[in-house]
């Protein structure tokens, strides 16, 4: 394996940096990097009485999302990347990054940030170095993962770790040493967010921003983390996970799969409408699944803070967030208020009457812009939640007992759906699809197919991933499978306003499906799968019309006849790598729709 100093020395003598810093994820280190980098101008200090120890970072207009076009999984053969994901030859790769990585940190420092995700001492945990040359990206790792010297003591023991190579490719002196001018947001127009799965090995250029740079998240947890996943008999998944508790005071695990910016954070600290209820912060991003002693699917949270997204967040939607939010956070791409505050949409009913938005210039209400941008975000440490599960970082994990999957779709997909069993459940995964949101570079609103809501985060081919959910399956005895639902809080009505109320409202779903595993109401099988009997949903205390019920239920055959056709499609543009399974579920499907007219509950 390779030797972490060793790696060090070979990067420093191709970035060639001033200065090589070894970081310890101390409060002390943190004190520093946040003071040079508001004498830098790079963060801003927020106003000390409202919100302790947090910063304002402003992105590069062009660097505030992840960048999938630039993406890539360089296998040695481009059928185990697969259809959805940008290839290239490892050595082809190598050679290109080589020449982008060489001098791009002259006149910058070196941060070696050695890292664990999951519990350091957990079988599960995993080890990796991310070095960068961005400050702001050492401050989040503190925040979203584990840094800690122990990581080293750890590697030196003997454990695999992930080499994580990070430039925001601006260097401050070119080859022949005259100075460049440094940017307010250092980043370079070429970008390359790069996986090589086989040696677990990441390197990224030229972004500072979220997933693209904080490579302990979706590029060690999800690409390289689902290659291992395949490899070692488990699942590495963009999952929020729960802990709730009946009113009988039962506790149950509740694993939940939606695609980017649709809703995993807020559901990862749902405060339930219904009384009896409560709900408890595991993770809110990824989730990592392995077969435990018992026989039954054991999860982890690997991170250990929230990046989530700040639009839409605000009391009465998400209090949870807002109460974690009260200090240590570093904010980036919202709005700055007149007091030195955070405001962004959705906070508050009303905007301030002056801010200084993302972009840094001034706004008031009636902007033809929104003062945050849509994809800008939070950063803070999960131990700040007040519903964190005493659970949530148990070195064991905790023991699931349903998966959610879900998409934003304003049509077709009805409220909840339970699967037939775990073939069905793999097959409602790997069809689903959603609305694009801002969580990354492209057009917004645009219908795509987001299998497991991993098509941009699994590292091999996303037909074989279904068989390794097949296979998963198939070796956990089916009275200890977690149960599979399909959910949708974001079906609109013919006028385009969203049916269902969500957020704290959602509560009644969970209520429905953990009656459902205990036998304690009935279902409707419908083609597409079991939905509640209407008179045996809770609505108690919801303003709803009739109406607008039935048609968050309604399920029409001839839309899903031509969504089964599209989803034919679909399954084939994997080819042999399409499992016959999900041919036989489709067909199964096809078959039980051809039969039926519009069902409702
Ligand atoms: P990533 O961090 O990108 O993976 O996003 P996420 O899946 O954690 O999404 P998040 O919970 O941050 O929600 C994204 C947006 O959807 C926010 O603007 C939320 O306010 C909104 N949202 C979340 N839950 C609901 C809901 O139940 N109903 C409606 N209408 N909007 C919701
Ligand atoms: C997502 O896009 O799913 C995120 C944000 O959670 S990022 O860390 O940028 O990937
Ligand atoms: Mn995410």
């Amino acid at each position: 394996m390779k030797n972490v100093r060793l790696w060090v020395d070979e990067v420093a003598q191709l970035t060639k940096p001033d200065e090589i810093v070894w970081c310890d994820g101390s409060q002390q280190e943190w004190d520093r990097l946040t003071a040079e980098l508001v004498s830098s101008g790079m963060l801003i200090k927020l106003n000390e009485q409202k919100r302790p120890n947090s910063y304002l970072a402003r992105t590069d207009k062009a660097d505030v999302a992840r960048v999938e076009e630039r993406t890539f999984i360089c296998s040695t053969k481009q059928e185990d990347a697969g259809p959805t994901n940008n290839w290239r030859d490892p050595a082809e790769m190598k050679s290109l990054l080589t020449e982008l990585f060489d001098g791009s940190m002259r006149g910058r420092t070196l941060y070696v940030v050695p890292f664990a995700m999951g519990p350091i001492d957990s079988p599960q945990a995993r080890f990796g170095i991310e070095i960068t040359d961005s400050a702001y990206v050492v401050l989040n790792m503190h925040l979203m993962t584990r840094v800690s010297p122990r990581v080293l003591e750890k590697i030196d023991a003997g454990n695999q770790w992930v080499p994580a190579l990070h430039s925001v490719g601006a260097p401050l002196r070119d080859a022949a040493g005259n100075a460049i001018a440094e940017m307010a947001w250092p980043c370079n127009p070429e970008k390359y967010i790069v996986q090589f799965p086989e040696t677990r090995e990441i390197w990224s250029f030229g972004s500072g921003y979220g997933g693209n740079a904080l490579l302990g998240k979706k590029c060690m947890s999800l690409r390289i983390g689902s290659a291992l996943a395949r490899d070692e008999g488990w699942l590495a998944e963009h999952m929020l996970l729960v802990k709730v508790t009946s009113p009988a005071g039962k506790n149950y695990h509740v694993a939940a799969a939606f695609p980017s910016a649709c809703g995993k954070t807020n559901l990862a600290m749902l405060s339930p409408t219904i009384p009896g209820w409560k709900v408890a912060t595991i993770g809110d991003d990824i989730a990592w699944i392995a077969p435990g002693p018992d026989g039954r699917l054991r999860a982890i949270n690997p991170e250990a803070g929230f990046f989530g997204v700040a639009p839409g967040t605000g009391v009465k939607t998400n209090p949870n967030a807002i109460a974690t939010l009260s200090k240590n956070v570093i904010f980036t791409n919202v709005a700055l208020t007149d007091d030195g505050d955070v405001w962004w949409e959705g906070l508050t009913d009303e905007a301030p009457a002056h801010l200084i938005d993302w972009c840094g210039d001034d706004w008031a209400p009636g902007s033809e812009f929104p003062a945050a941008h849509p994809n800008s975000r939070f950063t803070v440490s999960i131990d700040q939640c007040p519903i964190v599960s005493d659970d949530w970082d148990s070195p064991e994990g905790v023991p699931l007992d349903a998966i959610l999957f879900g998409g934003r779709r304003a049509t077709n997909v009805p409220l909840v759906v339970e699967s037939r069993n775990w073939k069905h459940g793999v097959f409602m995964g790997a069809t689903i699809s959603s609305e694009q949101t801002a969580a990354a570079e492209g057009v917004v609103g645009v219908l795509r197919r987001d299998p497991f809501a991993m098509l941009p985060f699994c590292g091999y081919n996303m037909g074989d991933y279904w068989q390794h959910w097949l296979n998963v399956g198939a070796s956990i005895e089916e009275s200890k499978r977690p149960h599979i639902f399909q959910v949708n809080w974001f079906r609109k009505s013919a006028a385009g306003k969203f049916l269902w109320p969500g957020f704290g409202e959602n509560s009644r779903v969970i209520e429905w499906i953990i009656r459902r595993l205990e036998g304690e109401v009935d279902a409707v099988e419908t083609p597409i799968g079991n939905i509640p009997v209407i008179s045996q949903f809770n609505v108690d205390g919801l303003e709803i019309s009739d109406e607008a019920l039935e048609q968050v239920f309604e399920i029409n055959a001839e839309s899903w006849l031509t969504e089964a056709q599209l989803t034919g499609e679909f399954l084939e543009s994997f080819g042999k790598h399409t499992p016959a399974e999900m041919m036989n579920q489709l067909g199964e499907l096809e078959q039980r729709l051809a039969s039926r007219e519009t069902v409702s509950a």
